[in-house]
């Protein structure tokens, strides 16, 4: 089954890694449905009238991590944003997947300290495509089994 998925990243916590979430957000779209597509979008400015307001953002989003599936995250940019999407997720129960660059130890204690999160770490780009396909896959053989219940 499609997946609804809900990609996290930074934006106001900075757009250096934007380009990878494009590509990780392709490469996702070409199996399961990711929600927040603008999160790779490399055009926006930051001006509050392109945004639109922040209670819109706030309100859309959370809806989002209620209809989502699941969430994954990248979490090599610090975001405050990223931080809340995945505890507003754990108390909604979403399956939360986080992908950091690195060491896990440079990664916040209030992650890697949780069991809920399902932290991957990586060094090159290459090695997230195999994570991200077995995490969808892990989804879908899960929906498969609910499906013949
Ligand atoms: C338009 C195009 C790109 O961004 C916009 C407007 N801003 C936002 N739109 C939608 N979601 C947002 C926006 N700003 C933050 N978020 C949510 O918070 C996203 O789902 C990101 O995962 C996360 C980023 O938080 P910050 O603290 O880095 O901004």
């Amino acid at each position: 089954m499609d997946k609804k998925v809900y990609f996290a990243g930074s934006i106001r916590g900075g757009r250096v890694d934007a380009e990878l979430y494009r590509r990780i957000i392709a490469h996702v779209n070409r199996t399961d449905t990711v929600l927040t597509e603008h999160v790779g979008s490399l055009g926006f400015t930051m001006s509050a009238s392109d945004e639109g307001s922040d209670e819109h953002i706030y309100a859309q989003d959370t809806a989002w991590l209620r209809e989502c599936d699941i969430v994954i995250a990248e979490c090599t940019c610090p975001s405050l944003g990223v931080g809340y999407e995945l505890a507003y997720a754990e108390k909604l129960g979403k399956p939360c997947h986080v992908l950091f660059k690195g060491e896990k130890a440079r990664l916040s204690a209030m992650l890697t300290g949780d069991p809920y999160f399902a932290v991957h770490t990586y060094e090159t780009e290459e090695e997230i495509y195999p994570i991200l396909d077995e995490i969808l896959k892990q989804g879908r053989n899960e929906n498969d089994e609910n499906t013949r219940l």
